[in-house]
């Protein structure tokens, strides 16, 4: 059932309900103003229509005047601990610039993705003093909320990827090996923190699990891990699957053989395809747009940027695993099991 008021009236009494428990870490200088300063001209969910205070006819909506957007940030989590599906918008919203709130401060550690809907954004905007909720879609850029950087987004066939090489932790020279040490390493090309920024970081497959158990998908009908793995990537986001890798790899394939180009199995390796690697590399046409970000050797040294680029899968084989290589040289796609210890582009996967 739908409750929605006319855009620019009065919030329904439930919406004002919610947001006066939200707005409760600020008690004193919110929850006193009255709501209907609140103007929607988006719903907040349409599964969760009786949260509307409008119709969708915008992209982005002014919650309401925010006072003190940490403490009101801080009451919405509070609240919103049985509402799942609004919590990864809250955390969106924690990267954004001038609201700082310590881990610490959040009880919730948006483990449980299983419910939470990746549609919506909640914007800060502290200039302005607003609260707004934005409508996410795959291909609209994507805040990691853990340091605010921004990722470019593509859909391909059915999968929302990333199209940026994910750069997130703290750099560690080549030299070293990274470990389970409760931080996320990277390495940068040639130890260049600019590299990193440029191509993203080179992670060995360890530490882009984060520690987590390899996993794969179930063929054609389930390329997904049954739990996929998030591993470094943002709350929301996983490690791709080495079958979820092939669906890739089938919906840029145009070459009527795809089925037997690009096999759900873990036997067959080498060059694939006819023009994939192409589609999916830079300025190719899947956008994609897979850099040859070089890579990390086991002896420490880097190698090979601008000539080939390398993507972990979340799929071990014994002391390797399964990734993706795009080639300069090579039009195709390069499936195979690699040492653990190389550092790879890592690319993630929207859940
Ligand atoms: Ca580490």
């Amino acid at each position: 059932m739908r409750r929605e008021a006319p855009n620019g009236r009065p919030c329904t009494k439930k919406f004002e309900r919610i947001f006066r428990v939200a707005a409760a870490g600020a008690r004193s200088k919110i929850s006193r103003r009255p709501l209907t300063a609140c103007t929607v001209s988006a719903c907040l969910a349409p599964e969760r229509s009786e949260w509307c205070c409008g119709a969708i006819s915008s992209r982005s909506f002014t919650v309401l005047q925010l006072l003190d957007p940490k403490n009101f940030i801080r009451g919405i989590i509070r609240a919103m601990k049985k509402r799942p599906a609004v919590l990864i918008a809250v955390a969106s919203a924690l990267g954004i610039a001038g609201i700082a709130i310590a881990a610490s401060q959040i009880s919730d550690t948006f483990a449980d993705t299983s419910k939470i809907s990746q549609s919506y954004q909640l914007n800060v905007d502290t200039t302005a003093g607003q609260v707004k909720l934005a409508v996410w879609n795959c291909g609209d850029s994507f805040t990691d909320y853990r340091d605010g950087t921004a990722y470019t987004t593509v859909l391909i066939g059915t999968q929302c990827w990333m199209a940026k090489n994910l750069n997130y932790g703290t750099r560690v020279n080549g030299s070293g090996n990274q470990t389970n040490n409760g931080t996320v390493e990277k390495y940068c090309y040639s130890d260049s923190d600019a590299n990193c920024t440029t191509y993203g970081g080179l992670y060995q497959w360890d530490e882009a699990m984060d520690y987590s158990s390899s996993c794969n998908g179930t063929g054609e009908g389930s390329p997904a891990c049954a739990s996929p793995v998030r591993g470094i990537c943002p709350d929301g986001w996983h490690i791709p699957s080495h079958y979820e890798y092939v669906a890739l790899e089938r919906a840029v394939c145009t070459s009527g053989t795809c089925t037997t180009d690009f096999p759900y199995d873990t036997s067959t390796t080498g060059w694939r395809g006819t023009n994939e690697g192409t589609s999916l590399k830079q300025n190719g046409a899947s956008g994609f747009e897979g850099l040859l970000a070089g890579y990390r050797d086991t002896d420490g040294s880097f190698s090979g940027l601008g000539s080939n680029g390398h993507f972990w899968s979340s799929l071990e084989s014994g002391s390797s695993a399964w990734g993706r290589s795009l080639y300069s040289g090579n039009a195709t796609v390069y499936r195979g099991t690699y040492s653990k210890a190389y550092g790879f582009s890592i690319r993630c996967l929207k859940d």
